[in-house]
């Protein structure tokens, strides 16, 4: 919680840090990144080096290496500038600085340091500014200023550095870093399993010409060295262009990223932040909220809605958002059900298209849980728990180790974790619920659906005793339970999407015969095959919640586990590393849950009497570890449902501050799993609209049913729904609506006992 006094500024809109601490290298380098879900770059220093886990992961860069496990690339940096001043190298760690600080800009998406540094007995007063233009995702631009107080000897080092920080094995091969004929520097390499070309180039702008200049060139680095003879009163200013492509983004990405690098030139450091901020303008028109009375829940909510939107390639319908989006190689870059649970409602609300462009990602990846489906002997689309690119599998079979013995640990994550299909066949009807884009459903979204409905009924047990259709051997959400049958928010899910498969058959047979016909003959579906399913959706076991105490079991048998609370659990442990879960830490015999599982399961359906979702509420809780960060959003949203006002105040201030005041564990059981927690990024938004606004659209009516935290003074959105767009403010007194004159159609709403529609251009205000 350090960050906390020393970090917001009053607009809410900046973080920054005024004290260096080293030792907090990982976790400074990702809060303080910039991205633009292209490319992601750490908030290291200019001078920053492998050991200070300076990165640039690139999307798309998927690659495995030396037998370890595929993962994105950190490309080779072309940011890195280093100087010295009388021989003396410049490092923020080593110098004496004041009045430091490190700050990054959300509402312009650009990062910043500056202090005035001690070297080589002279003080300088040095700032840069870095950001990834948002506008050409493919492009890096950073300017240091640099004053001096006295005459010294000043060089200056621009490099391309291909020795790089990466988790699973060294990725390239066939270095070559060089020389363009206009004086650019380029690194060009390429991947070791996949062989993509990975094209690096750098050129800078100064305002002062340097004495003399030199190239070094080694295996793994291109570099300029410029030397000047600096006097008291110099100001310099370096403006550095790097330009990334790689051969998955187009047929010549060394002629790209060159003709790149010369048109951002051209354009100039101001013009390029000009469009910087442009840019972002744009981007928080769509997504901003606005809290007043609570500078601290203001900046964590701008903080993750800035991280969830940089982690999403939005240039593309073919990429993942992966969990630590691309602030590290961890979690290999990949989607997991964070994806569509965490991240997309976000985008859904504001930005549809984008939401769209996620689930043709899963449309995209069809052939590969088909694949994974076959290969573990089942039907229909079994959705990779980790999913690249293909959306082949890449979670690996062991995932953790054991820390005492150092044995890997059989983790069932791939195999056992089924929720993940139904996830997304639920997401891709709730994407046409709220879009109303009946062509996504007929053109894609059925093939889903359909696809995931048939690997429903393939992976179910049939128990004719009980005449109930069965999911044996499971992993739910909580993952500290492998091997458990019936898990609740799985059955629940797959009956979800059953019903919901059946509907759809029977609406395209009334209205899409001829796309039906070709999709069944696509896929070999028949009207037979359909009644399976009808069957299975009505005889699916659910528990029901025990007529006394209202509780629902996370799964068959899971009430006799030995009940304890995770306090209990840590006291246990013999190494605080430990892993909990699977197959003998020590949550396993217990009832301590590692995440929201069922409570997750309240927060995607509304189906459930308040009664039920507060007895459980009160059970789980206490009895959850929240060691994953997926897990606090559940309950916050919960707790606004159930009006625990203070509960889901406390949550939201946990989910929300996962990265910013490092909560999480960044190794666990041996992995390393830092870097930015993007899925809390995602349900940060949702927290605020559809926790603390309660909002939902439901029955083609938007309902609001609102519990603002005491501090809190208003609380303002907008919402996309249908296509029309709504600016909303909520604060304790009223709720102000406003319906965009552009809207296309009148929209319904219902706040408490008020029903109203509102025609475009037209303004509400309830009185609450
Ligand atoms: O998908 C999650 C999972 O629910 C908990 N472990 C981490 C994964 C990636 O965020």
């Amino acid at each position: 919680m350090e960050l906390k006094n020393n970090l917001f500024s009053d607009t809410g809109w900046e973080i920054y840090e005024n004290t260096l601490e080293p030792e907090k290298l990982i976790n400074r380098g990702s809060i303080f990144m910039v991205g633009n879900g292209y490319l992601g770059y750490r908030g290291t220093f200019a001078e920053a080096d492998k050991d200070e886990y300076q990165a640039c992961i690139v999307s798309d860069t998927y690659d495995k290496a030396d037998d370890k496990w595929r993962e994105l690339c950190n490309v080779p940096n072309g940011l890195q500038v280093k100087f010295s001043l009388d021989n003396e190298l410049f490092s923020n760690y080593e110098a004496e600085l004041n009045n430091y600080q490190r700050k990054i800009d959300f509402k312009k998406g650009i990062f910043s340091y500056k202090s005035e540094a001690n070297i080589a007995g002279q003080n300088i007063n040095l700032s840069v500014e870095r950001f990834s233009s948002y506008e050409n995702k493919h492009l890096l631009v950073q300017r240091h200023i640099i004053e001096f107080t006295e005459e010294a000897d000043f060089s200056l080092e621009l490099a391309i550095e291909g020795e790089l920080w990466s988790l699973n094995g060294d990725h390239f091969k066939d270095y070559q870093p060089g020389v363009m004929d206009e004086g650019e520097l380029k690194f060009s390499t390429t991947t070791q399993e996949r062989e993509i070309a990975i094209e690096v180039i750098q050129d800078y702008q100064l305002n002062q010409k340097p004495q003399a200049e030199k190239i070094i060139t080694k295996e793994r680095k291109v570099a300029k060295e410029l030397t000047y003879q600096v006097t008291a009163g110099d100001k310099l200013v370096l403006d550095l262009f790097t330009t990334i492509y790689t051969s998955n983004d187009l047929a010549n990405p060394k002629k790209a990223a060159l003709d790149l690098n010369r048109r951002a030139q051209k354009k100039g450091f101001q013009t390029l932040k000009t469009e910087q901020v442009k840019s972002w303008a744009e981007l928080w028109d769509k997504f901003d909220i606005k809290i007043t009375g609570d500078l601290e829940a203001q900046a964590l909510l701008r903080f993750n809605i800035f991280h969830n939107i940089i982690a999403t390639p939005v240039h593309s319908e073919r990429l993942p958002i992966g969990a630590r989006g691309l602030s590290c190689q961890a979690y290999q870059g990949a989607a997991f059900w964070d994806q569509e649970i965490f991240n997309l409602p976000m985008f859904l609300y504001s930005w549809p298209e984008v939401a769209k462009n996620i689930l043709l990602y899963r449309y995209h990846t069809l052939p590969a849980a088909r694949e994974k489906a076959e290969r573990l002997g089942f039907k229909g689309a079994y959705y990779a728990w980790i999913s690249g690119k293909t959306g082949e599998e890449l979670c690996p079979d062991f995932f953790f180790e054991d820390v005492l013995t150092g044995r890997k640990i059989r983790n069932h994550f791939n195999d056992w974790q089924i929720h993940v299909s139904p996830d997304i066949a639920y997401t891709v009807w709730k994407y046409y619920q709220v879009t109303g884009d009946w062509d996504f459903i007929v053109d894609y979204g059925a093939e889903i659906i359909f696809s995931v409905a048939r690997f429903l009924y393939s992976r179910a047990y049939y128990n004719p005793g009980e005449e109930r259709y069965e999911f044996l051997k499971l992993l739910g959400p909580d993952e500290y339970h492998e091997n458990v049958d019936n898990n609740y928010f799985t059955n629940y899910q797959a009956k979800h999407v059953l019903d919901k498969a059946c509907k759809l058959y029977q609406r395209l047979e009334e209205e899409n015969l001829e796309q039906l016909t070709e999709l069944k003959n696509k896929i070999s579906l028949s009207s037979e095959e359909v009644e399976t399913w009808a069957e299975m959706a009505d005889k699916i076991y659910l528990f029901q919640p025990d007529p006394e105490s209202k509780l629902i079991p996370q799964f068959a048998g899971y009430f006799a586990l030995e009940d304890v609370i995770p306090e209990v659990l840590e006291e246990r442990l013999q190494d605080p590393r430990e892993y909990w879960g699977w197959p003998i830490g020590v949550a396993v015999h217990t009832q301590v849950i590692k995440q929201a599982d069922l409570i997750q399961l309240f927060v995607l359906h509304d189906d459930f009497r308040e009664e039920v979702i507060k007895a459980n509420y009160d059970y789980y809780e206490p009895r959850t570890e929240h060691g994953s960060s997926l897990s606090p959003s559940a309950y916050a949203l919960i707790a606004c449902k159930i009006g625990y006002q203070e509960q889901a105040y406390k949550n939201f201030l946990k989910s929300c501050s996962v990265d910013l005041y490092s909560t999480n564990k960044a190794i666990s059981g041996g992995t390393f799993i830092g870097g930015i927690h993007t899925a809390a990024c995602g349900a940060a938004w949702q927290m605020i609209v559809q926790g603390f606004a309660g909002f939902k659209y439901q029955d083609r009516q938007i309902i609001f049913d609102p519990l603002l935290p005491e501090k809190w003074q208003a609380v303002e959105f907008n919402l996309v729904v249908k296509g029309n767009k709504f600016k909303v403010k909520l604060t304790k007194n009223d709720l102000n609506i406003r319906a965009e004159q552009s809207n296309k159609s009148p929209q319904d709403f219902a706040v408490f006992a008020n029903e109203f529609s509102l025609a475009p251009g037209d303004h509400r205000r309830v009185n609450l």
